[in-house]
């Protein structure tokens, strides 16, 4: 069967800073929370480091040449704060706008729409020793970084993103899976809560401004299911994971206003509520412009196996059974759950291999191009039952720096050489350019 994409639709691929720029002390730049996080022994499988990841610093045309192979019409990228602001709330550093600035020129030159987060999880380690998250005054730390992205860039920019995966700061606050490595549910608890303060003052800042470009947030969905409807304990797993450990701590606030019933009762049954002044909740829930929804599979519950299923990883969430088909039902739940009625972007969507030395077969990497087909598939049913979505970026346009996973885990459709750091396009990259070309696949 041939699926067929609207027209004007908007095919991409995402990156993030962190992930491929390396460089983390040239010109200025100084320490991410990510960093010092990289630098404790057995924190980051392998022992692998972010400090070169894909040289996207020193090799940004060749980054370009590749989105032009692709054919795509945007590109997601990230700003590094440290690399801007070094220590979060000092001087800004030209060297770090001047690389931005080159960036936002190729893809102008090549009709590639920018579409660009604020934070994707790189928090100066300055920050993070005054509290990071967890204190209030990041609020003012990060709508002042707001005003230096969009005073310098501003609609250069056509979409503005505040935050990617907000959920990351509970992994690494709570859960101590991620940077900065601490397991402290009360603490990041606040965190998320000033978290969506600064993702809504930087958007009232953007109003503000009067750009032409769009503003909106990403937040992933990794939506669980009983694996036994009914079932008691199942469903209270699931629930627990969707509204109090999931995409429901933003997703209510965000668009319908306040934190769940579901998880105003966690918080007071485990004495973790945030502390929650007048007006908050207002201050994050502002009119957006769009949504981003970053998908990568839908997660049955079973409550006998759960915590066999609990592993760190890359994203922590990864299991081995593909259940793309529940993209369909995610976008249905945005709907009419949480009313969202603005545009949708799949704003990452991928699959990783595991690193091995046989590079014949890396490059040929035809579960990727599987997985994806029945992404898209349901993304294509999706739109035909009314879902307003506007857009799909791949991750990543090239393997790079999984987090905790290191480069273990490659989501590519460039294959990078550690060694050389030679890109090479695996076969996805050709499927994907053609999918581009004709706006629509073969099922
Ligand atoms: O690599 C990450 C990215 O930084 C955020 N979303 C999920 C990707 C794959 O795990």
């Amino acid at each position: 069967m041939r699926y067929q994409f609207p027209d004007n639709f908007i095919w991409g691929v995402a990156t993030a800073a962190a992930q491929i720029e390396g460089a983390p002390f040239e010109d200025g730049r100084q320490a991410s929370i990510w960093d010092v996080f990289c630098a404790i022994p057995g924190k980051i499988n392998r022992g692998d480091r972010p400090d070169v990841a894909c040289d996207s610093y020193h090799r940004l045309e060749k980054d370009v040449e590749m989105l032009k192979a692709l054919g795509v019409r945007s590109y997601r990228f990230s700003f590094a704060w440290p690399r801007i602001i070094p220590d979060g709330k000092g001087e800004v550093n030209p060297q770090g706008v001047a690389y931005y600035k080159k960036l936002l020129a190729l893809l102008k030159e090549n009709d590639i729409k920018a579409n660009a987060t604020m934070y994707h999880w790189d928090l100066p380690y300055a920050l993070q020793i005054q509290g990071g998250f967890g204190n209030r005054e990041i609020v003012s730390w990060f709508t002042r970084y707001a005003e230096v992205l969009l005073d310098n860039f501003g609609d250069d920019v056509d979409y503005w993103v505040t935050f990617n995966e907000p959920i990351s700061v509970y992994a690494g606050y709570a859960q101590g899976l991620f940077a900065p490595g601490l397991a402290d549910e009360k603490y990041a608890r606040q965190c998320l809560h000033n978290l969506l303060l600064c993702h809504g003052e930087a958007v009232r800042l953007f109003r503000r401004k009067r750009l032409k470009s769009k503003i909106g947030i990403v937040v992933d969905v990794w939506k669980h299911y009983p694996a036994r409807p009914g079932n008691q304990d199942d469903e209270a797993l699931a629930l627990y994971s969707n509204e109090c450990a999931g995409y429901g701590m933003f997703l209510h606030p965000l668009f319908l206003g306040g934190y769940s019933e579901a998880l105003t009762d966690y918080f007071r049954e485990h004495g973790i509520a945030p502390e929650i002044r007048e007006g908050d909740f207002e201050t994050m829930r502002q009119p957006l412009d769009f949504y981003g929804l970053n998908f990568y599979n839908g997660l049955i519950d079973d409550a006998r196996v759960a915590e066999e299923k609990k592993k760190a990883g890359g994203n922590f969430q990864d299991r081995p059974e593909n259940h793309t088909e529940k993209l369909r039902d995610v976008l249905h739940m945005l709907k009419e759950k949480y009313r969202i009625q603005i545009p949708i972007f799949i704003s990452e969507n991928g699959v990783p291999q595991t690193d091995g030395p046989d590079l014949e077969s890396l490059l040929d990497d035809q579960e990727r191009i599987d997985y994806t087909k029945g992404v898209l598939t349901a993304l294509h049913a999706a739109i035909a039952d009314g879902i307003d979505v506007r857009g799909y970026y791949h991750w990543s346009l090239m393997d790079n720096f999984e987090w905790t996973a290191g480069y273990e885990a490659r989501y590519g459709l460039y294959y990078r050489d550690y060694q050389t750091l030679e890109r090479i396009p695996k076969k996805s990259a050709g499927w994907y350019a053609q999918l581009i070309r004709e706006n629509g696949f073969e099922g």
